[in-house]
C-alpha cells in the first residue's frame, strides 16, 4: 500500500494527515474551514485515496495560514506516499463540467514543481473560506508534491461551481497518474530513469 502520514505543527497551524493512494475515496476531514472540508471530501472520493485530515489553524485570522499549509502538507504526503513512482502512468488529464463552469487539469508527476493556474473567480468568500487561497493550495501542493500542474477555468460563473470542478478535475488527474501500469509495473516511467 502506497501510505503516508505526516504531523506538521507551526505557531500558525497544526495538521495531522494519513493518506492512502489505494484507498477507496474514505475521508474523515476537519480542518476548521467548511469549504475546504467539503472540497478535500470531493477530492478523497473522486481520487479513490483515502484521507484522513485533523487540522487546527488560527482561522480567527482568516483561512490562509490553514489553506496554505493544508496544501503543503497534502503535497508532501503525495511525495512520500509515490515513493519511487515504479509503475505510474506519471500523467494524468481530467476535464469537468459542473453546471455552467468548466475546468480541465493536466498534470505530471514529474518530480519538478510547477503551477499554471488560469481562473477568474467571481466571488471573495466562501463561508470562512477566502477564494483567492484556491490557487495559493494548488501552488504549496505542486511545490511540495513536486508536481507540474495545470488548472484552467475554461469558463463558469459561480465561483463554488468553478472551485469545485477544480478540485475534481485534480482529483480524477492524479487518480489516472498515480495509477499502476500493469505494463511497465517495473519500470520508472521517464526517459532519464527516474522521476
Ligand atoms: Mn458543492
Amino acid at each position: 500500500m502506497r501510505t503516508s502520514s505526516i504531523v506538521r505543527k507551526t505557531k500558525e497551524t497544526e495538521i495531522t494527515m494519513t493518506l492512502n493512494i489505494d484507498g477507496s475515496g474514505q475521508a474523515n476531514i476537519n480542518t476548521g474551514v467548511g469549504f475546504m472540508d467539503h472540497m478535500l471530501e470531493l477530492f478523497a472520493f473522486h481520487s479513490g485515496f483515502d484521507l484522513e485530515i485533523q487540522c487546527i489553524g488560527d482561522i480567527k485570522v482568516d483561512s490562509h495560514h490553514t489553506v496554505e499549509d493544508l496544501g503543503i502538507v497534502l503535497g508532501d504526503c503525495i511525495k512520500e506516499a509515490l515513493g519511487d513512482k515504479k509503475g505510474i502512468y506519471r500523467y494524468g488529464q481530467m476535464a469537468i463540467p459542473m453546471d455552467e463552469a468548466l475546468v480541465t487539469t493536466t498534470l505530471d508527476l514529474s518530480g519538478r514543481s510547477y503551477l499554471v493556474y488560469h481562473a477568474t473567480l467571481p466571488a471573495m468568500i466562501l463561508g470562512n473560506f477566502e477564494t483567492e487561497m484556491t490557487k495559493e493550495f494548488f501552488k504549496a501542493v505542486s511545490d511540495h508534491a513536486f508536481m507540474t500542474l495545470h488548472i484552467q477555468q475554461v469558463y463558469g460563473e459561480n465561483t463554488h461551481h468553478i472551485i469545485e470542478a477544480m478540485f475534481k478535475s485534480f482529483a480524477r488527474a492524479l487518480k489516472q497518474a498515480a495509477a499502476i501500469d500493469e505494463v511497465n509495473k517495473d519500470k520508472v516511467i521517464s526517459s532519464k530513469g527516474m522521476l
